[in-house]
């Protein structure tokens, strides 16, 4: 039996932070090595998208109009794996179908599971609990298990806040949660299952080691995306990120090398791992034959890591004549700029670029290891290459000055992208600021406020309002423009062009001219985690 100081809370402190991938190490092995039984089971597992609600994605800022919301990925992919390996599996996404409490619990009385799971970034962790608290009254025989970037970042500090999650699961959790249920149908000693967080008899927690970071991707089924109802009845993607209403988000690869100081990729890691060209033409082209959908949104934290693969997906589409576009993330320091051509050929349309600020004393300090004629130089390269653009903005940073952020507002203005936002600083769990960001500014570390709409980090030298005056500027400074209009209406010919920009128009009049009233935080600093020792 491990004991904490063994497991991840520790070396997520100070600088250890910056070097995950390295610390926790790869997994070069296959998945068939591992022995575990294919053979159908007598093992219900049944795994919930939490229920929360729009307001607490979108905190003060009234985004209605243009709602998204897309499958949960991590569960889709765990219910894929775990499904293939002989367990019966019900997936429930009480966010898209609306499930109340009671709801879950009448799915929980039919299905009658064994385990049940969720999932949780910060914002939803809140969420996240009270559906286990939920199905513990109903059920309390039931193990409940909780994954994702929230358990990750803070597993022992959750599970003590919530005594109804049973089981933790830090990082990744194909092989974990494979290797928990295993334990649990053999009747093995649950406790020793890596990368678990769990209660002993007198309530205290422990920690398991990490699971190394496994390599070989390809070798995990794809999400199982039949195991929602209606993909289309149900989800709609960001209006701004995808060209029709009709279209998929996937993740093709895990980790990015960047040290940004506000970024958490404890699930994922600081390296680089990705599905090869070939699983991912076949995974696109099944959802085109399934679905019928063209479109893609690629949600990878740094889909162009690879130019090989890049190349090699780009010429398989060209070469196969696939009549799919597509969007994807980037850096402005790792995409290749003579690749553009060949990815507007494939179907890109448009790059979105974290960009994050305008002066370079603030890009210094986030580290993001970019200089601010590179970002000048990427955009316009990508403009010249035919792909939209567009750039993605932190306001309220550490350090931040009126005149800071001034040099974003403009930088935004006078790049040629085609489409800018902006979120305000949220020092998430997981990322280096989360630790520090006290030194700076006030900070509310509520986990229900890390939307990052919310204000819960105001910067030293502003308040509150002062925050939401520049965020109405850089709102109206970018998109007042006739630029951006012509743009637009040129790029008008459908009618579902028409019904999107329309939608876009709402919720620009609806940012810039009202922000809801949601109670002021409280400041206060962040407590540090208490650990068991
Ligand atoms: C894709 C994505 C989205 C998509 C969500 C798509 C979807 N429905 O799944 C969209 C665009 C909607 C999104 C939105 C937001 N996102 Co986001 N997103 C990501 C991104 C880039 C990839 C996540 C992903 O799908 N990975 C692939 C899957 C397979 O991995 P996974 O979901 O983590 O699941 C694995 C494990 O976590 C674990 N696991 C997960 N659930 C469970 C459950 C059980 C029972 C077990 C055992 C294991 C387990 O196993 C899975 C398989 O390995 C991450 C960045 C990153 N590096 O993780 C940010 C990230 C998760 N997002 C983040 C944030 C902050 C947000 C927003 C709050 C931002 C905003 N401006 O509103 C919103 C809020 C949520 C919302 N409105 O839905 C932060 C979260 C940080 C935190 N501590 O909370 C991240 C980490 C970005 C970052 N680097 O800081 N996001
Ligand atoms: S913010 Fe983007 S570039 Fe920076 S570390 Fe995170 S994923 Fe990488």
């Amino acid at each position: 039996m491990s004991s904490l100081n063994a497991g991840f809370d520790v070396k997520r402190s100070g600088t250890g932070v910056l070097t995950i991938g390295k610390e926790i190490g790869y997994d070069e092995s296959h998945l068939d090595q591992y022995g575990f039984s294919m053979e159908k089971k007598n093992c219900r597992v049944m795994l919930i998208n939490p229920p929360v609600s729009f307001d607490v994605f979108y905190g003060e800022w009234d985004l209605s109009d243009v709602k998204s919301s897309s499958p949960p990925l991590g569960i889709l992919s765990l219910a894929s794996l775990i499904r293939k390996y002989g367990y019966e599996v019900d997936v429930v996404d009480a966010h898209a179908d609306g499930l109340n409490l009671d709801d879950l619990k009448k799915r929980v009385l039919t299905f009658k599971p064994h385990v049940v799971g969720t999932t949780a970034m910060t914002v939803m962790i809140e969420a996240a609990a009270e559906i286990l608290k939920a199905v513990k009254e109903v059920s309390p025989e039931v193990l409940t298990i909780a994954g994702g970037v929230h358990i990750t970042a803070e597993p022992t500090e959750t599970l003590r806040r919530y005594p109804y999650i049973d089981f933790g699961v830090i990082g990744e959790g194909e092989l974990a949660f494979l290797d928990f249920l295993d334990r649990v149908v053999r009747q093995k000693d649950i406790c020793e299952a890596e990368s678990l967080v769990w209660r002993d008899g007198d309530g205290k927690l422990h920690s398991n080691p990490r699971r190394r970071f496994f390599k070989s991707l390809d070798e995990f089924p794809p999400p199982a995306f039949d195991m929602v109802p209606n993909l289309f009845n149900h989800y709609r993607l960001s209006v701004f990120g995808t060209k029709k209403f009709k279209s998929v988000g996937l993740v093709s690869s895990r980790g990015c090398t960047g040290l940004c100081v506000y970024c958490d990729l404890g699930v994922v890691g600081r390296g680089y791992r990705y599905n090869s060209a070939e699983y991912l033409i076949n995974l696109m082209k099944d959802v085109y034959q399934r679905y019928d959908v063209t479109d893609f949104l690629f949600y990878d934290d740094l889909f162009v890591g690879s130019k090989p693969r890049l190349r090699k997906i780009c010429e398989i589409i060209i070469r196969e004549k696939l009549p799919f576009t597509w969007s994807c993330c980037a850096r402005v320091d790792f995409v290749h700029k003579d690749m553009m051509k060949l990815m507007k050929q494939a179907g890109c349309w448009m790059i979105e670029y974290g960009i994050e600020t305008g002066n370079q004393r603030i890009m210094d300090s986030m580290r993001k290891n970019v200089t601010v004629k590179q970002v000048e130089e990427t955009i316009k390269a990508t403009a010249d290459a035919g792909i939209i653009t567009k750039g993605n903005f932190i306001l309220a940073n550490p350090g931040e000055t009126h005149d800071s952020i001034m040099d974003s507002i403009n930088l935004a203005c006078r790049i040629p992208l085609n489409y800018a936002q902006h979120t305000f600083l949220q020092p998430l769990p997981g990322s280096e600021l989360y630790e520090t960001a006290g030194k700076y500014g006030t900070f509310d570390p509520a986990w229900d406020r890390f939307n990052t709409f919310s204000i819960n980090f105001i910067p030293h030298g502003f308040t509150r309002q002062q925050l939401i005056d520049y965020s109405k500027l850089f709102w109206r400074r970018f998109y007042l423009r006739p630029r951006i209009w012509f743009q637009e209406i040129k790029k008008i010919r459908r009618k579902e062009d028409i019904q999107r920009l329309w939608l876009a128009c709402k919720a620009f009049v609806k940012t810039v001219f009202y922000r809801r009233k949601l109670p002021q935080f409280v400041l206060r600093q962040r407590t540090p985690v208490s650990l068991v020792h």
